[in-house]
């Protein structure tokens, strides 16, 4: 048809170069800015395909998250602010992949493939964060959505999440909330002063926050919410982008590996602090108390200090529905039994890749689910959604039931159900703190993290290393499984896995022990495996 036929005409402007093979992997495309303006045009094409298929409106989300500034990338945004439906993946590499010529042969393979009304219209939400390479990078993702006749609206610097939450409010119709960024702050902001109004004094909980902003579009995110939030909270953004570079030395994933502090940043002692990564999808929480010792409260701790709260509630509540918690293997050893055994929650354990712990967390009435790097969300189910609105508005049940339910039905506008949201989740975290009039330290000492290492290993092939049960067993190559295990019963408390990343071209090694020097000694003993 013409459009294929302009489609390819369009191409002559960003040309495929020889001899590099693109992949849509858990987090999307994300490579080096400089090689990805092919990419995001065709990703415009194929998202004006998206869109026709759905008869919605889709998103597209230019970010490379927590990785270095001259990197890069997309990921597309189903209808209700899902992740791109895994059937699609296969579709945007074999796209990304094609020659310049040969686009419209490609688009045609996906057209039949899923049989798509090409003659329908397409409408496309697009947004960036905060990286030099967004503006031209938008610029070829449009050119992709004009060729194919697509709408679009290009709302700029958003977080990932803001993106989510707009799509799907636009999808509702409004059911989920005004489809604006102001509309973000107002619902989330909202829900958030009406679970402090009934707080009485707190002798822990200090309302005082310093937030890392990782040098990118979470900071600029958080001020804006600021003002929304009255004195109801006093947060000192730091790591704003004014001087230092985004992701350098901070932000969330800086802070869990390393295990650290970011730069930028002075502490008190016991002053809670929160890192976003740079996209502000993910959140952790640290501080370091009087002897300086660092303390990270990452994303097991979240979902522990959530899934108690949340399950109080239920209780307090009177309603019947099933709490569980979704975890990955990176989880800390100890936050997975302190959930079976001491909070008697269930627990199941996900591959790595937020996707994979959203559909798991469906299975619940009410699904909690975080990777321990702090990217997380809770899930409400549809039914779950309606008993809690319908216990919070019947009179006929008493006042602590309905009030119970009340709380709920906040929690649920305060949390983003779309997608893990490093400021909803921020606030969700603050609401429990205050109720409970918890320092830092006193949500930390709920359990005690094991002391665990990761490393990354650069090896030949990375697919040589084959896995199962949600990643913890190795069965590719022969005796590498056996290999660890018997490394893993020297060691008390011993837990480790090997497997490829999704993201980068290397193995990852965990390692877990009693102490650090036992985990590091496992992670080094385990790597050796691996060569
Ligand atoms: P890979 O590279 O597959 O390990 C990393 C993170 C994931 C997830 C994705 C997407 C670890 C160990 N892995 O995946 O949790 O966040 O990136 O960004 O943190
Ligand atoms: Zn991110």
């Amino acid at each position: 048809s013409d459009i294929l036929a302009e489609a390819v005409k369009g191409a002559a402007a960003h040309p495929r170069p020889e001899g590099i093979q693109f992949a849509y992997g858990t987090a999307g495309f994300r490579d080096k800015s400089t090689i990805l303006d092919p990419v995001l045009y065709r990703m415009g094409l194929l998202a004006a395909l998206r869109s026709k298929a759905k008869k919605a409106t889709v998103a597209v989300m230019i970010t490379a998250s927590h990785n270095p500034e001259p990197d890069n990338g997309v990921k597309l945004v189903d209808p209700m602010g899902e992740m791109l439906e895994e059937s699609w993946e296969e579709h945007a590499t074999d796209l990304a992949n094609a020659k310049d010529e040969d686009i419209g042969s490609a688009l045609q393979r996906i057209i039949d493939a899923v049989d798509i009304d090409i003659s329908l219209p397409s409408d496309v939400f697009v947004a960036r964060d905060t990286r030099p390479s967004g503006p031209p990078l938008t610029q070829a993702l449009l050119d992709g959505l004009k060729v194919m006749g697509s709408t679009f609206t290009d709302f700029g610097i958003l977080t990932t999440p803001q993106l989510h939450y707009l799509v799907r409010c636009h999808n509702s119709k409004g059911a989920y909330g005004e489809p604006t960024e102001e509309g973000y702050y107002k619902k989330l902001a909202q829900a958030f002063l009406k679970l402090r109004k009934d707080a009485g004094a707190k002798k822990k909980y200090e309302p005082v926050v310093i937030i890392d902003g990782a040098n990118g579009v979470g900071a600029l995110k958080t001020r804006k919410l600021q003002s929304h939030l009255h004195e109801s909270l006093r947060i000192t953004v730091c790591n704003d982008g004014s001087s230092g570079k985004l992701n350098e030395k901070c932000g969330a994933d800086f802070v869990k590996v390393q295990q650290k502090p970011p730069a930028g940043l002075e502490i008190q002692p016991g002053q809670r602090c929160v890192s976003f990564d740079g996209d502000a999808d993910r959140v952790v929480f640290f501080y370091v108390n009087k002897d300086g010792v660092f303390n990270l409260l990452d994303g097991d701790k979240i979902s522990t200090l959530i899934a108690g709260y949340l399950g109080e509630l239920v209780s307090a509540s009177g309603l019947q529905l099933n709490i569980g918690v979704v975890q990955t293997a990176y989880a800390n050893g100890s936050s997975t039994r302190y959930l079976e055994d001491v909070m008697k929650v269930p627990v199941s354990c996900a591959k790595t890749g937020v996707k994979h712990l959203h559909h798991k967390a469906l299975e619940f009435d009410v699904g909690v689910y975080f990777e321990a790097n702090g990217h997380g969300t809770v899930l409400f189910s549809d039914q779950a959604e309606q008993k809690i609105k319908a216990a919070s508005q019947d009179d006929s049940l008493e006042s602590s039931k309905r009030e119970a339910a009340t709380r709920l039905t906040l929690m649920m506008d305060l949390i983003n159900q779309t997608v893990g949201d490093a400021i909803s989740d921020f606030l969700v975290v603050e609401t429990i703190l205050s109720t409970r009039d918890w320092a830092a330290e006193d949500w930390n000492m709920q359990y005690r993290d094991l002391p665990s290492r990761l490393l990354k290993i650069k090896v030949k092939d990375r697919t040589a290393v084959q896995t199962t049960d949600a990643e913890r067993c190795a069965t590719a190559p022969a005796g590498l499984q056996e290999a660890i295990n018997k490394l893993v019963a020297k060691y008390q408390q011993g837990r480790s896995f090997v497997r490829p990343s999704g993201t980068e071209d290397v193995v990852r090694v965990f390692a877990e022990a009693d102490t650090q020097a036992n985990a590091d000694m496992l992670a080094h003993e385990v790597s050796v495996q691996v060569y």
